[in-house]
């Protein structure tokens, strides 16, 4: 099966983000992959028309501590979604299975802790280069694609009873 381009979508299917108010956590693990999945996030946000001043970033230390700075900014920041940008590389030990359950466990509870959209946007990839791949190459960018469902969550939220 192809993969997919994380960077492919309808243009027309998202909201407007002008209103919106986004925060962003960045992990500082594998930082060449991570920053550039925040550059995708940010550009996708803007090009829906968010603001720079509505667009918050925040870096952690590892993708295991993406949920709680992600809770900072749920508790700290008056922001409509929270997009968690981390990426985890398939290691000799079990430590990747570990991280991975841990945010993939964390941003469920937060969404259903704060009600409120908590985007994951982290990569889980056997090696570097598929990482690559996923970060502004060949498979497009993750950053994109959370930042697609983060507006589009929001819009969710905002518009649910109509
Ligand atoms: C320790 C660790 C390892 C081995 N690998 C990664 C990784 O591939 N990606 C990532 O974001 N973080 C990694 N970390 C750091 C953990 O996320 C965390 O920061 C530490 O275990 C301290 O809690």
């Amino acid at each position: 099966m192809a993969t997919k381009d994380l960077s492919q979508y309808d243009i027309e299917s998202v909201p407007s983000a002008e209103n919106m108010r986004f925060g962003i956590v960045v992990a500082e693990w594998n930082f060449e992959i991570t920053s550039a999945l925040a550059n995708g996030a940010v550009n996708t946000l803007k090009k829906h028309g968010a603001t720079d001043e509505n667009i918050r970033v925040k870096y952690v230390p590892g993708t295991f501590e993406l949920p709680l700075g992600a809770q900072y900014f749920a508790e700290m920041e008056n922001v409509d979604a929270i997009i968690l940008l981390g990426c985890v590389i398939q290691g000799e030990t079990r430590h990747f299975d570990y991280i991975c359950d841990g945010v993939t466990q964390g941003t469920i509870d937060l969404n259903l802790k704060y009600n409120k959209p908590f985007i994951f946007g982290v990569l889980t990839t056997n090696d570097e280069q598929q990482a690559k791949d996923r970060a502004g190459g060949k498979h497009g960018n993750k950053g994109d694609e959370a930042a697609v469902t983060a507006i589009k969550m929001v819009h969710l939220k905002q518009n649910f009873s109509d």
